[in-house]
């Protein structure tokens, strides 16, 4: 199904005055107003195609129905997605979950909802019907030459797709490592990962990345051989320019300082960008914003301060995207909110007050720091954001319009209670 625009025009239509009044208030403190609305505007955040289904543990995976059932009808949801927030221009897909078999029409169907493809994923994590050898101990690192070989195959098949689809990335997420001490040479472990990743860095075309993402456990409870940032960025050094370090929020060890992570990497042109979601417990890929929003703002003061220094243009310097899922919401409710989370960030982050926190960081005064942070965090920056959306086409309030329109409910009439979509 299609939203037609009329519908968000006249929700919109509705909703006019409280906003303007909302609006008003905050926008009568903000200085450079349309700037900050632009960058707003231009802020666009990937949907990753297997976080259209309803979520799943290995206890049990409860669908909510109208799952899209097809590549087509996940570009479809994204598309609706898109039409409410204007913020979700494209579609990071996971190879072999979705496979693009007539890219050309993939590629027609995306454009026409305004949509393009993002990065690519490989899968070596999970054995494939009709595979030779199995992944059971690795991948990439795996002491068998054979396997190394299938793996290496499979990431330079997924980079012949992700050009036909003009993606210019390949991210790289590996769940080797070891679950008993002993059962592995770390070092070697290493070794044979970085000759592996060599071989697929060496079938990139001269305009792409090569993205490694780091994750401390699961499913291996000993040791990850990309455990951390500091062997990804080991990594991505020694493979050279384009390779460069993927930061998923939801994994790191409780209360790692991601900000400064993040800040580290942007400084080395190593940051390749992020999968966002939030986290409790650990990799628990909940809805963005939903546990410690304060450390999302603090990610964005970084990026923002970090990027600004570095003369990078905020929208489009590194990758933007989600990795999130939820076991008991409607996935498009959850990502609309996961994006409208991501761009309060971003907002509350050009609020700051750049030259004042440098001269308090100057002065060493650390209470008006704090100060200068937490005014900007504080501000309830939602009329922005709806603004921004306003003027870019969208829905004042994308979610109340996907729910009065009951699009879940037509999604199931469409696809059936018990459609559900392919990934973990
Ligand atoms: C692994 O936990 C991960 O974050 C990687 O990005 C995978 O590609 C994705 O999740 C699979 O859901
Ligand atoms: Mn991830
Ligand atoms: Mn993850």
């Amino acid at each position: 199904m299609q939203l037609e625009k009329y519908k968000i025009d006249e929700a919109n239509h509705q909703q006019l005055n409280s906003h303007q009044r909302k609006f008003d208030f905050v926008a009568a403190d903000v200085k450079n107003l349309d700037t900050i609305l632009q960058k707003l505007i231009d802020f666009n955040i990937a949907i990753p195609s297997w976080a259209l289904g309803t979520g799943g543990t290995r206890f049990g995976r409860f669908s909510g129905g109208g799952e899209p059932r097809s590549l087509e009808e996940k570009i479809e949801d994204v598309g609706l997605i898109h039409a409410l927030n204007r913020s979700s221009n494209s579609i990071s897909l996971h190879i072999p979950w979705d496979i693009p078999s007539n890219a050309l029409a993939v590629k027609a169907h995306a454009a026409q909802l305004g949509l393009h493809f993002d990065a690519v994923n490989s899968n070596t994590f999970q054995d494939q019907p009709n595979q030779e050898l199995s992944y059971k101990f690795g991948s990439l690192h795996h002491v068998d030459k054979a396997v190394r070989k299938q793996a290496i195959a499979h990431n330079i098949e997924v980079i012949k797709y992700g050009v036909e689809l003009d993606s210019k990335a390949l991210s790289v997420w590996l769940s080797d490592g070891s679950n008993f001490p002993g059962q592995l040479n770390m070092r070697g472990a290493f070794e044979r990962t970085l000759e592996s990743l060599q071989e697929i860095y060496d079938a990139l075309p001269d305009d792409w990345k090569i993205w490694v993402e780091y994750k401390p456990y699961e499913p291996n409870f000993y040791s990850t051989t990309i455990g951390d940032w500091g062997q990804s960025y080991l990594l991505s050094s020694k493979l050279g320019q384009k390779a460069q370090t993927l930061v998923d929020l939801g994994h790191h060890l409780g209360s790692t300082n991601i900000e400064q992570i993040v800040s580290l990497l942007l400084m080395e042109g190593k940051l390749a960008g992020f999968h966002f979601n939030d986290s409790k417990y650990g990799d628990d890929d909940l809805t963005v914003g939903s546990i410690n929003p304060y450390q999302l703002f603090l990610i964005f003061n970084e990026l923002v301060e970090g990027m600004d220094a570095r003369g990078m243009t905020h929208a489009t310097s590194i990758g933007w995207m989600i990795d999130a899922s939820h076991n008991v919401k409607d996935p498009i409710e959850d990502l609309l909110q996961s994006v409208e989370a991501i761009k309060i960030a971003y907002a509350q982050a050009l609020l700051v007050d750049t030259p004042a926190l440098v001269q308090a960081q100057q002065d060493n005064d650390v209470v008006l720091a704090q100060e200068i942070l937490q005014q900007a965090y504080r501000t309830d920056v939602r009329p922005l954001l709806a603004e921004a959306r306003l003027r870019a086409g969208g829905a004042l309030n994308p979610l109340t319009v996907y729910r009065q329109q009951s699009i879940r409910q037509q999604l199931v009439n469409e696809r059936g209670a018990k459609a559900v979509s392919t990934g973990l």
